[in-house]
């Protein structure tokens, strides 16, 4: 089977980051298109006519949407190698409840931190600390999410850490005094090479959202 693999996606997106890292950790090559979210391509909205988002990949010529999606397709048709998803059914179910914990808490949550003000702000910085003292607890004191390999929930969280700076300057709070074990397990999770060449630079991620409060116009 030929494969020919193409990623739609935007550097500082998380959701992007995502299957960079899958690709990377299973040492897929493949065409990189980075994608002008203000003015969508017609490859993307022919790719993904539902969301209009990106992460897309196109896989010999068809499209899987949604990163969590992705990603397990990516683990699915590339097994042998770097396995993302425990095999044991059980741990593969919980796998999967900590990611979309994730999808449904962290970015949304993070959002209030940096779109919102006054109280609904102030409950935003609250809530994302529950949150991730949630995951903190869910960690342990695991090397990784599933145990002693890097795994699905590792690759669905690890993408926020490169958000981190650009929440705490937004609610001028350190996540790394309240969650400390939650970013030793982030510091350690960037020597792996996937992920470092994986996640945008931070200070990028703070210019991306400056200009992107502007196009929302969000002060
Ligand atoms: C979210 C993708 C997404 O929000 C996933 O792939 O996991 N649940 C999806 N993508 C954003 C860019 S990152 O913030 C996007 O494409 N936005 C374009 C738009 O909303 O118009």
């Amino acid at each position: 089977m030929s494969n020919e693999v193409v990623l739609l996606d935007t550097y500082v997106c998380m959701f992007g980051m995502r299957v960079r890292i899958a690709l990377a950790e299973k040492g897929i090559q493949y065409e990189y298109k980075e994608q002008d979210l203000s003015n969508k391509s017609s490859l993307l909205l022919q790719m993904n006519p539902i969301h209009k988002k990106i992460p897309v990949l196109i896989h010999n010529g068809k499209p899987i949407c949604e990163s969590l999606i992705i990603v397990q397709y990516i683990d699915e048709v590339w097994k042998d190698k770097s396995p993302l998803m425990p095999s044991d059914p059980y741990k593969r179910a919980q796998a999967r409840f900590w990611a979309d914990f994730i999808d449904k808490k962290i970015y949304d949550v993070g959002r209030k931190i940096w779109a919102t003000t006054g109280e609904e702000h102030e409950a935003g910085k609250k809530e994302f600390i529950e949150c991730l003292k949630l995951l903190e607890k869910e960690l342990g004191d695991k090397l990784y999410f599933s145990g002693d390999n890097f795994g699905f929930v590792d690759v669905a969280l690890i993408p926020f850490y490169s958000w981190f700076p650009t929440y705490e300057k937004c609610g001028n709070f350190s996540i790394e005094a309240e969650c400390p074990k939650l970013v030793a397990w982030a510091k350690k999770c960037l020597q792996k090479d996937s992920v470092a060449k994986s996640l945008a630079e931070p200070d990028k991620v703070y210019n991306y959202l400056l200009k992107l409060k502007q196009r929302l116009g969000i002060a």
